[in-house]
């Protein structure tokens, strides 16, 4: 890998130095694809604990066909810098495979995170769906069975699934056919057989040219509900692919193809989608082969943030370099593991003798970008975990371009090894306000050295950018199916959109060593939804909750999800359902509700949790 990587890498770094004295300093460079380290594939996202988990493949340098040993997990609470946490899960790991660690899609349920996953069956010699197993979003996983978990005939690969509001859990993969079972609660069995999806043209769309396949439904399903309403995005074509959809009233069909998402772009023949809300947005994950050396076995992951139209159909979304913008400011005085990047040049990520990962194989003129940094105002000295074993090189700290201006230049002697870790403080002067921030690393030839993470220190505290409220959805939460959006454009019940800006949490925060909640409230007409967050900031985990509130004005519940949400008079109580029960010690639950009003409708003042009051996040 180290040679394919140096040699694009090299090339890039020298391209980008001109671009960016041909331009400005200030000019970003691109944040799509999402890792630039290695090739990744087949996204899948999570979002957790009000961070995005994507779950990717791995393409291995130099494959010729989807030659993939492992998964890979990366996260980012500002969907901009993205950290990486390795490989936490092979096909080794399923004893009864033999390699193809194709297409996956994880999800949390009760405490676990559970991994579904496409590999090769020995005994089958042919794909076959596994799971997987682990308490931590970023594993180890472990084989939750010994076998696969479902196998019909070939072309078992690409699983998706989606936990309904009713708590239901639904796994749907295939290519050509699309199958899908009813998992049970423990999320490792299933009811009954698979049952196979009618593959109709009203449902999926018309292909032409191919008498073996009538439908546009190629592969790569993305399986969810929003407002009511089922959505199964996938990878359309034939050959080369493009994104399209199809919805339905019911978890199960009849589906109605609704068209595309994402034309055919981006330099490879695969696409396949994963679709999230996080932090009241919208986003498409996709893989293309726009890195260096890319193509349709050397893929790259990316992402696009989106709006859905008023009546829920999605816009069509074109493939940028640009990506989504921040949320949130990093905080650079925290520690910041150094596999946190929104763009690097040269540089790779090994695992950590220090746990986690460590950026390795730094080179002259190699750099890192971590982007939306908040110096505040301002920083003194600068900390980082560093190693080598040659004789080490500097560490350029530079703001919104690899030649931009140095704030701190931080030299690294050799440390006896490559895993040998010290600390190095050095002083900084000139960080203030917001910048990208880039580590440019500089010495003779060679690998210089190894870092693995590094941090600010100062009187400047991070600018109190507020994070804006967080919907964390686990799964993506949905309006009640009561008042089902429909499928066609003959639609008549659809509730009309949430205003663009949702309003906020307007009320003042109340001290509380228990309990957080974030309440982001929807509202038009006479109607609004509140997708509320409670976290448990005490010590213990929190087993069967129940969240009580008053409201101020004339609302009235209507439905609810992910939680029992009771109303007498002004009076609320939201309760967990069985799969949300349990609130680890800083872990949250979410769940959301629809309802009318008239009048006023803000967010309530107070909130208590099993009776103790919480503070609400601003
Ligand atoms: O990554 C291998 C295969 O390529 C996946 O299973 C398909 O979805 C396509 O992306």
């Amino acid at each position: 890998m180290f040679s394919r990587i140096r040699s694009w890498a090299a090339l890039l770094a020298g391209a980008c130095m001109l671009v960016v004295m041909a331009v400005s300093p200030a000019t970003s460079h691109a944040d799509n694809p999402i890792v630039q380290t290695i090739y990744t594939a087949d996204p899948a996202p999570l979002v957790y604990n009000n961070t995005v988990y994507l779950y990717t493949g791995h393409d291995e340098d130099g494959s010729t066909y989807f030659t993939m040993n492992e998964w890979r997990v990366y996260s980012s609470a500002d969907m901009v810098n993205w950290t990486d946490h390795g490989a936490p899960l092979s096909w080794k790991t399923f004893s009864w495979a033999t390699g193809d660690a194709w297409a996956s899609q994880a999800i949390y349920r009760n405490g676990k995170f559970y991994w579904y996953v496409t590999v090769t069956s020995k005994a089958l010699n042919r794909p076959a769906i596994g799971v997987a197993v682990s308490t931590s979003p970023t594993g180890p996983f472990t084989d939750a069975l010994g076998k696969p978990l479902a196998s019909t005939s070939w072309g078992d690969i690409d699983p998706t699934v989606f936990i309904d509001t009713d708590g239901q859990a639904y796994l749907y993969w295939g290519n050509p056919n699309l199958w899908y079972v009813k998992l049970n609660q423990d999320m490792i069995s299933y009811q009954g057989s698979p049952v196979q999806v009618p593959l109709t043209t009203a449902g999926f769309g018309t292909r032409t040219g191919n008498p073996d396949r009538a439908t546009l439904y190629e592969e790569g399903p993305w399986f969810y509900k929003r407002n009511g309403l089922y959505y199964l995005v996938f990878a359309a074509g034939g050959i080369p692919e493009y994104i399209a959809y199809s919805t339905s009233p019911n978890p199960t069909g009849p589906w109605t193809y609704r068209g595309v998402i994402m034309p055919t772009q981006g330099g490879s023949f695969t696409n396949h989608p994963g679709v999230i809300d996080f932090n009241g947005s919208s986003y498409l994950f996709y893989h293309n082969g726009k890195l260096p050396g890319g193509g349709g076995y050397a893929r790259s992951v990316a992402v696009e943030k989106f709006t859905y139209n008023a009546d829920g159909s999605f816009p069509t979304i074109n493939m940028t370099t640009a990506g989504p913008p921040s949320i949130a400011p990093l905080n650079p005085y925290a520690v910041v593991q150094a596999e946190t990047m929104a763009w690097s040049v040269g540089v790779e990520t090994e695992a950590s003798s220090e746990g986690g990962m460590n950026v390795a194989n730094i080179e002259n003129g190699d750099y890192i970008k971590v982007k939306g940094v908040s110096f505040g105002s301002g920083a003194a000295s600068f900390d980082a975990r560093v190693a080598s074993a040659t004789s080490g090189g500097t560490i350029e700290l530079r703001l919104d371009g690899p030649t931009g201006t140095l704030v701190g230049s931080c030299a690294v002697q050799g440390t006896g090894g490559w895993q040998t870790w010290t600390t190095k403080t050095c002083p900084v002067s000139g960080a203030t306000g917001t910048h990208d921030l880039y580590l440019r690393f500089t010495g003779g030839s060679g690998f210089l050295l190894n870092i693995n993470w590094w941090r600010f220190n100062g009187s400047g505290t991070a600018t109190a950018t507020p994070v804006p409220p967080t919907a964390t959805r686990t799964p993506t939460p949905a309006l009640p199916s009561a008042t089902p959006a429909g499928p066609t454009a003959t639609r008549t019940a659809t509730p009309a959109a949430p205003t663009a800006t949702p309003a906020g949490p307007t009320s003042t925060p109340v001290a509380s060593a228990g309990c957080q909640v974030t309440y982001v409230l929807n509202q038009w007409g006479t109607g609004f939804t509140a997708e509320v967050t409670v976290k448990n900031t005490s010590a213990s985990a929190i087993s069967g909750w129940s969240l009580a509130w008053a409201f101020g004005g004339n609302q009235q519940v209507t439905n609810a999800w992910n939680a029992t949400v009771a109303q007498t008079g002004a009076s609320v109580t939201a309760s967990n359902m069985g799969y949300n029960a349990s609130i680890p010690a800083g872990g949250s639950a979410s769940f959301g509700f629809q309802g009318s009003y008239s009048g006023t409708n803000s967010v309530p003042a107070s909130f208590s949790l099993n009776g103790t009051a919480c503070s609400i996040a601003q």
